[in-house]
C-alpha cells in the first residue's frame, strides 16, 4: 500500500484514520469522524476508570440493568459518556446499549449509523482492578436518511457490519477496530491524550495452546464441551479466564487461543449477547485471520431476533475453534 507511510507504527490515530479514508471513496468522511466520536468517548471512561477507587465511584449503583445484574456506578458513567459522544459526533441515528432496555433514537434526521455498544463489559472487575472493556458495532440504517428508525435498521446480522472494535482499559489502554480492511491496534499515551498506532495489520496465530473457560461450570456443559477441553488438558494447554472477555479475546488473538462461553444450564443459549458482544469480537476474529462460531454456525450470519438475545461463543484461532466443532459432530454422530 503506497501509504506505507501513514502505517508506520506511531502515526496518531487520526492521521491513520486519514490515511485509510481512501478505502472508502464514496465515503465523505462519516465513519471517520465517527470512529473520532468512539475515541473521544474511550479516553474520558479511561479517565473515569482509572481515578475510580479514587473517586469513590466504584462498587454498586443500587440499580440493576436489563440483564439484571447489579449495575456498577461505571457501567452507568460509560454508558452515559458514549451516548452523550455520539449524539453529539452527529453521525449516529439510532443506539443498541447493554445498559438500555430499548433502542435509543437520537432523532437525528441527518445520522447514517446505527451503533451497538457494551460500555463497559467485565464491570465487577472493576472493584479488583481487573482490565475491562467496550465493544462496539457499526452499521449503516437501511431505511432512507431522515426517515424514522425501523427494525430493519436494528435488527442487522454481523456480515452488515461497516467497523467494529473495543477499547481495553488494562496495563495500558488499547482501541483495536477493524473497517473490514483488516485489524489495527492503538495505544493511548495519557501524558498526550492520543492513541499512537502499535500493533499494524493483526493477524492471529492459525492455532495456539491456550483455552478460555469458566470450568467452574463445567458439570453443566454438553458432553463434547467437557471432551473438546480434556483434550486441551492431554496436550498440557494453558487456562487463562480473567472473567473479563474483551481482556481474554485480546490475549488470545495477539498469542493464539480459544474463548469458549457455552451452553450451560444456567444459559442455555450462552451467556454473551450477540449484538453488542458476539458480533463484534466475531468482525475483529475473521479479519484477524481468526474465527467466531456458536457451535453450529458463523457468528456473523445470525439473524438478530432480538436486542439482548445471548449466543453461545466459540471464537479464536482457526485450528482451535474448528478442533472443538469437531468434538460436536462427534457426539452428533455418537448419538
Ligand atoms: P462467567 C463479564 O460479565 C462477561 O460478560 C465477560 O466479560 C466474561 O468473559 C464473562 O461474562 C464471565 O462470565 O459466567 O464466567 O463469570
Amino acid at each position: 500500500d503506497q501509504s506505507g507511510l501513514a502505517y508506520s507504527v506511531g502515526t496518531t490515530l487520526d492521521r491513520f484514520i486519514k490515511s485509510k479514508q481512501r478505502d472508502f471513496p464514496f465515503a465523505s468522511g462519516e465513519l471517520s469522524q465517527l470512529l473520532r466520536d468512539i475515541a473521544l468517548a474511550s479516553k474520558i471512561v479511561n479517565r473515569e476508570t482509572n481515578r475510580a477507587g479514587l473517586a469513590n465511584i466504584g462498587g454498586a449503583f443500587g440499580q440493576t440493568n436489563v440483564q439484571g445484574e447489579e449495575q456498577q456506578k461505571l457501567d452507568v458513567i460509560a454508558n452515559i459518556r458514549f451516548i452523550r459522544a455520539l449524539s453529539k459526533g452527529g453521525e449516529v441515528c439510532a443506539i443498541v446499549s447493554e445498559e438500555e432496555d430499548a433502542v435509543i433514537d437520537l432523532q437525528n434526521k441527518s445520522g447514517k449509523y446505527v451503533i451497538a455498544i457494551d460500555p463497559l463489559d467485565g464491570s465487577s472487575n472493576i472493584d479488583v482492578n481487573i482490565s475491562i472493556g467496550t465493544i462496539f458495532s457499526i452499521y449503516r440504517r437501511k431505511t432512507p436518511i431522515g426517515s424514522p428508525i425501523q427494525e430493519e435498521d436494528i435488527m442487522q446480522p454481523g456480515t452488515e457490519q461497516v467497523a467494529s472494535g473495543y477499547v481495553l482499559y488494562g496495563s495500558s489502554t488499547m482501541l483495536v477496530y477493524t473497517t473490514g480492511f483488516g485489524v489495527n491496534g492503538f495505544t493511548y499515551e495519557q501524558s498526550l491524550g492520543e492513541f499512537f498506532l502499535s500493533h499494524p495489520n493483526i493477524q492471529a496465530p492459525e492455532t495456539g495452546s491456550i483455552y478460555s473457560i469458566n470450568e467452574g461450570t463445567q458439570n453443566d456443559w454438553a458432553p463434547e464441551i467437557k471432551m473438546y477441553l480434556d483434550a486441551c488438558k492431554e496436550k498440557k494447554y494453558a487456562a487463562r479466564y480473567i472473567g473479563s472477555l474483551v481482556a481474554d479475546f485480546h490475549r488470545n488473538l495477539l498469542k493464539g487461543g480459544i474463548y469458549i462461553y457455552p451452553a450451560t444450564k444456567k444459559n442455555p443459549n450462552g451467556k454473551l449477547r450477540l449484538m453488542y458482544e458476539a458480533n463484534a469480537l466475531a468482525f475483529i476474529a475473521e479479519q484477524a485471520g481468526a474465527v467466531a462460531s456458536d457451535g453450529n454456525m458463523r457468528i456473523l450470519e445470525i439473524q438478530p431476533k432480538d436486542l439482548h438475545q445471548r449466543t453461545p461463543l466459540f471464537i479464536g484461532s482457526k485450528e482451535m475453534v474448528k478442533e472443538a466443532l469437531s468434538y460436536a459432530r462427534k457426539t452428533a454422530t455418537s448419538i
